[in-house]
């Protein structure tokens, strides 16, 4: 098949599950087309079967607001008409989905239109009112959409107020991108004095509630010496930063920004820390659990559908910073049971591993060009 695909090229998990499943379908045979404004950051060298567009567009004084969607529908509908797209699958439906339909407006048909929502694209930006109309109208034309859980298509239908099938595909994980080499070099760098190690990853955005990991970090640290990673970068990490120093904790606390690979850091903690306040998946925590690392997080949006409460993962009330406190020193109080939940991390990972979820999605590529 001749795929187009689409997604914020930046570092977060929907370019992720994008550019993997991209790949993925490449490694399968398929021709795929990254269509993007930057080279998305887990594509690295281009492989045999991929080629990047990068989307640009000029600036003029006028634009205020550089019109970024229809320069993306363009290069869609040039893409597309150049290689013949059958399918194109866009990622995060704000503008993508709405891009991918005025180039197939251009066209007069055009490859058939995959929409897949992360999260925040229906529960944050979707459902404001600036969005909302052009985000259901989008929805309700694209030739399919798939959500990365139950809740996120639940939500969608309530808060964009679409009828439209949803179908669920959850997201992946590569089981073989586990380094314990690299995860070996990190424990030692992060705990020299062999101290647990607790970790975190986000885009330490306001949703990710940075200032609670410290703050359950804090209270742990308060019964036990343990040593905090905090991987990514973000508009909250100023403030995280501030909280480790004015709670004295900064020689315990490694502030790591956006790594790649980020497994060798992730796969050197002992318990990973995911206290958001929205989640429609959490694919921070299937990384580290693919990594052997069990999860103590919030029970909000998709992340029940992740974590088997008790085998591998635990999940708190969202805010319940002194619960999560409390579970994480249980963990590290028992080495024999850190061990098993350890080992229980892996195999509920090993559920969402690569293949077979690639194939769900090229099945519904095969229906879609199939169907008449
Ligand atoms: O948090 C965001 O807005 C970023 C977004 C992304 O582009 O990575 O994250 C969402 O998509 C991920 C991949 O499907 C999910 O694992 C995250 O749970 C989801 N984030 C939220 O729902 C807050």
């Amino acid at each position: 098949m001749r795929i187009g695909v689409t997604c914020y090229p930046t570092v977060g998990g929907s370019g992720v599950v994008a550019t993997e499943l991209g790949l993925a379908m490449a490694r399968r045979g398929h021709q795929v087309h990254f269509i993007c404004y930057a080279l998305p950051y887990r594509l690295g060298r281009v492989p045999a079967g991929v080629t990047f567009h990068e989307v640009t567009f000029p600036s003029y004084p006028l634009f205020q607001h550089p019109p970024y969607s229809l320069a993306l529908a363009s290069h869609m509908a040039d893409v597309a008409a150049h290689h013949n797209l059958e399918v194109l699958h866009v990622h995060y439906a704000i503008p993508h989905a709405v891009s991918a339909l005025l180039a197939k407006e251009i066209m007069g048909g055009g490859p058939k239109l995959v929409v897949t929502l992360h999260g925040t694209d229906i529960t944050v930006v979707g459902a404001d009112p600036a969005f909302l109309p052009v985000v259901r109208w989008a929805l309700d034309r694209a030739e399919a959409v798939t959500a990365v859980s139950q809740a996120l298509a639940q939500e969608t239908r309530e808060v964009i107020g679409t009828g439209r099938e949803i179908l669920v595909i959850p997201n992946f994980v590569d089981l073989t991108r586990c380094d314990p080499t690299l995860q070996a070099a990190y424990r030692k760098r992060l705990s020299p004095d062999g101290a647990p190690v607790l970790v975190h990853a986000s885009n330490f955005r306001p949703v990710k509630r940075v200032l609670d990991v410290v703050e359950v970090f804090r209270l742990v640290h308060h019964h036990t010496p343990c040593h905090l990673a905090m991987i990514g970068d973000g508009p909250e990490r100023p403030a995280a930063e501030r909280a480790v120093r004015e709670a004295g904790l900064a020689s315990w606390v490694d502030f790591l920004g956006n790594i790649s690979p980020v497994e060798g850091a992730l796969g050197a903690g002992d318990v990973f820390l995911l206290p958001s306040q929205e989640e429609s998946f959490g694919l921070a925590a299937l990384e580290a659990m693919a990594c052997g690392v069990p999860v103590v997080a919030s029970r909000v949006g998709g992340l029940p559908e992740l974590v088997d409460e008790g085998r591998g993962g635990f999940l708190l009330d969202c805010g319940d910073v002194v619960g999560m406190a409390r579970k994480v020193l249980q963990l590290l109080q028992s080495p024999r049971e850190l061990q098993r939940q350890k080992k229980l991390a892996r195999q509920r990972a090993s559920l969402f591993a690569q293949e077979p979820i690639v194939d769900r999605y090229e099945t519904l590529y095969r229906q879609l060009l199939s169907a008449p």
